[in-house]
């Protein structure tokens, strides 16, 4: 037993972008319980309770020991009533009641099961629950309408809900590189997201694509995803224009937080580690009877034989798995806001900008700083001078892990 005196006490800022957050985290089974109660209010469109289960968990992820006395918590921010309980409840019971029914509920069991559908959100997995679709055969058999990402969501559900590899990642950055190599030489691409942070695995793999002279990044998404898709390696993509200076809500009127990048979402058609071999390059882009043309979906629509059986269906003999890319392109004057907004953590994201408006009176997005006391932007070449504008300490990307 720990009494007072032996407590540890913590000093934790209370915005997570003060705040260093490695992948160690001594809290896994606390900071689990958290998230899955937030991920369970984000399915329900509750918001408000999502960031105040996230930043809970995230005070948590950054404490330096593992929390076994509830004393240990005195002083810490963002720990609400209701986080508190939780908290209390595993420490007293080894688990909570709360979030082990939430678990097991049909209705989270369902969101779950058709939000990991690629292209369906809360909102339409709701509506079909409502309508007595709880998982994908009912699905399947049920005769709604999908749309084109929503069909190739459900086509490639097991692969797209298989962790992404680094080793997955790099190869595909190997890909992405080639292509932008191909259409515009000296565009560069960068790996964002969570493999930036130094994650192991990932959802999806994030890549910013920009060229170190302003306007030569103009009209390179569409070649880029022209090339690709020629050599094989899209299974579905759609482009979505950049807006950022369309009429309505120019640079100085940021409407929103979505940023207006040209930006494609895709899934990739990746060659198995095996058929990769340790020349990815070569194999999949210049030889024609390596996976490169196996990857070609012709190739994939012809002589229907024993093997090819195996490969729609058993994805163990299949030589391709589908993987989840997302590729921004960037101007290089807005390229570390790009950078700083593309790396997450998502709640890293959402607490700078909750820092810029509160504290600072500024407003962030991925492609600028607004200063609203000067009434100018802050221009910013590294993501180190946007931390310096905003008046916090340089964290690198390997610790915006909240
Ligand atoms: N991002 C954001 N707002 C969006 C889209 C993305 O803030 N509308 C940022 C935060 C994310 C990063 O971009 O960290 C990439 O988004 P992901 O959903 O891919 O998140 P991660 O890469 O962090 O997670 P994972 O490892 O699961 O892919
Ligand atoms: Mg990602």
């Amino acid at each position: 037993q720990i009494n007072e005196a032996e407590a540890v006490l913590f000093s934790v800022p209370s915005y997570a972008c003060q705040r260093r957050t490695t992948l160690d985290n001594c809290n896994t089974t606390l900071t689990d319980a958290l998230s899955l109660l937030a991920e369970n209010a984000e399915l329900s469109e509750e918001d408000g309770r999502g960031v105040a289960f996230r930043r809970a968990a995230a005070v948590l992820k950054a404490l330096p020991v593992r929390v076994t006395a509830m004393s240990q918590l005195k002083g810490l921010p963002c720990l609400g009533d209701h986080s508190l309980r939780v908290i209390k409840d595993i420490l007293e019971n080894e688990a909570s009641s709360e979030v082990e029914s939430t678990k097991h509920s049909e209705r989270f069991k369902a969101l779950k099961v058709l939000t990991g559908i690629f292209g369906v959100g809360p909102r339409t997995a709701e509506r079909w629950i409502r309508e007595g679709i709880h998982n994908l055969h009912q699905l399947r058999e049920s005769g709604v309408t999908l749309n084109r990402a929503q069909q190739a969501g459900l086509e490639h559900y097991d692969d797209l809900n298989q962790q992404v590899t680094k080793a997955e990642a790099d190869a595909i950055a190997e890909i992405v590189q080639k292509a932008v190599d191909s259409v515009l030489p000296s565009a560069q691409i960068t790996l964002a997201g969570g493999f930036r942070r130094g994650k192991q695995t990932g959802h999806d793999v994030d890549f910013l694509i920009t060229h170190p002279e302003e306007g030569r990044e103009v009209g390179l998404m569409p070649k880029v995803v022209s090339w690709l898709e020629s050599q094989g390696f899209l299974l579905y993509q759609k482009v979505t224009r950049n807006s950022y200076l369309e009429v309505n809500d120019g640079p100085g009127r940021p409407s929103s937080n979505m940023d207006r990048f040209e930006r494609c979402f895709s899934i990739f058609k990746l060659a198995k580690r095996e058929e990769r071999g340790t020349k990815v390059t070569e194999n999949t882009v210049k030889t024609k009877d390596s996976v490169g043309a196996h990857m070609h979906s012709e190739t994939d629509q012809s002589p229907p034989s024993h093997s090819h059986e195996l490969d729609q269906h058993d994805s163990t003999n299949r030589r391709w798995r589908a993987v989840r890319v997302d590729l921004v392109v960037s101007p290089i004057s807005q390229f570390a806001f790009a950078l700083l907004g593309w790396t997450g953590s998502k709640l890293f994201e959402r607490e700078l900008r909750r820092w810029a408006g509160h504290e600072k009176a500024m407003s962030l997005s991925s492609h600028a700083l607004y200063d609203n006391k000067q009434s100018r932007y802050l221009r910013a070449a590294s993501e180190e001078e946007i931390f310096t504008h905003l008046g916090l300490e340089y964290i690198p990307p390997s610790e915006r892990n909240a």
